[in-house]
């Protein structure tokens, strides 16, 4: 009989419809690998070359402002542009193309130079997620904007250009190709079923509870039972919202609850600033009833063995599908017995 710590198995992942192959035979040997030394690296709380500090120029010269908590500006380098004429290209039916419009924004999480959002006060943190509703809300205003996607990417190992905490938020004109997966799934359960996916996903995971690292009032945070990333999580709202946007003082209070907790039991599993791209996902805006869509935010870290030995997505991944040795249930245990306070302030005892 299948076991899932012995035989090698594929899992649904129901949120796209694709496979995940797991072959737990594989790391019968201890998994955790070298934790580092507590030693801490020291940034200064205010850089002069950094383009997010308060009151410096950015690429474009404009000056920051001297910011209180978080701050939003349009990308200088900005992927997406507003005034893109619209436009389609077929040539046959093998040949296609089409333009694209969209606005592109960065966050500043904070002031400081020296923090990550595991270090942040919980009300900074909060500030933050006001800013992300307070951005949806508005980018959601132009009627042409489909879909807006919020994300960070942390870490030089994921490309992030600057260790100053910051985000990004990209919309655009057309659904893109993840969100278009995700919406397919979604309203296909939804149709069938009269409840959410993720409604009925989180509630047989809170009967199982062998994958969910934070369980408070408003969201539960987990190893999604098809992970493919190694430490990959999912955050999920308790109440069935399509986007942000929906949710109340007390519900932004907990997901950045939820997100400190989350991102310092990261950060403690190798005793350093833990890399990952991390992002929500919600609704498509001015498209319609999306009774269908449920907010949630994926975090997607590259570490396997230690705090620079990571995950290649490579060959059969690249080829076939997505392969991982360790069950999710093995990491969600490990993430689940890391401290919920900080590596760093144990330095100060
Ligand atoms: P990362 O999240 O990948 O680090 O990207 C930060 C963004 O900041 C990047 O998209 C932008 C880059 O275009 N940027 C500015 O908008 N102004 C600057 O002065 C430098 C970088
Ligand atoms: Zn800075």
């Amino acid at each position: 009989m299948l076991n899932f710590s012995d035989h090698p198995h594929t899992r649904l992942n129901i949120l796209t419809g694709e496979k995940v192959l797991v072959s737990p035979h594989r790391s019968k040997r201890p998994w955790q690998g070298q934790v580092e030394d507590l030693v801490v690296e020291q940034r200064p709380s205010y850089d002069a070359t950094c383009y997010l500090c308060p009151g410096n120029k950015r690429a474009d010269g404009t000056v920051n402002p001297e910011y209180g908590d978080s701050f939003v500006f349009v990308n200088d380098f900005s992927a997406l542009l507003q005034d893109t004429p619209q436009g389609q290209y077929n040539d046959s039916d093998l040949l296609q193309a089409e333009s694209e419009r969209g606005i592109c924004k960065v966050i500043a999480f904070s002031p400081r130079h020296d923090l990550t959002l595991p270090e942040m006060e919980e009300d900074a943190i909060v500030a933050v997620v006001d800013l992300w509703q307070q951005e949806f809300s508005e980018l959601a205003k132009h009627d042409w904007i489909k879909y807006i996607q919020i994300f960070e990417n942390k870490g030089a190992i994921m490309g992030c250009s600057n260790p100053h905490p910051h985000g990004q938020i990209w919309a655009q004109g057309n659904v893109p190709v993840e969100v278009e997966k995700e919406n397919a799934q979604q309203h296909h359960y939804f149709v069938k079923h009269g409840v959410s996916l993720l409604s009925a996903y989180v509630n047989l995971e809170i009967q199982k509870n062998e994958r969910i690292i934070i369980d408070n009032d408003h969201f539960i945070a987990l190893v999604p039972f098809w992970a493919a990333w190694p430490y990959e999580t999912m955050i999920v709202s308790k109440r069935h919202v399509s986007s942000i946007a929906e949710f109340t003082a007390e519900e932004k209070t907990d997901l950045a609850k939820t997100l400190q907790e989350l991102t310092i039991r990261y950060d403690n599993i190798f005793n350093t600033s833990f890399p990952y791209s991390a992002g929500m996902h919600q609704a498509p805006v001015n498209s319609g009833n999306q009774a269908h869509w449920h907010w949630h935010m994926h975090f997607y870290p590259p570490l396997l063995r230690s705090a620079t030995v990571k995950k290649f997505m490579v060959g059969y991944e690249m080829m076939a599908n997505p392969q991982r040795d360790v069950t999710p249930e093995y990491a969600a245990d490990l993430i689940k017995k890391q401290a919920t306070t900080h590596y760093k302030t144990r330095l100060d005892v």
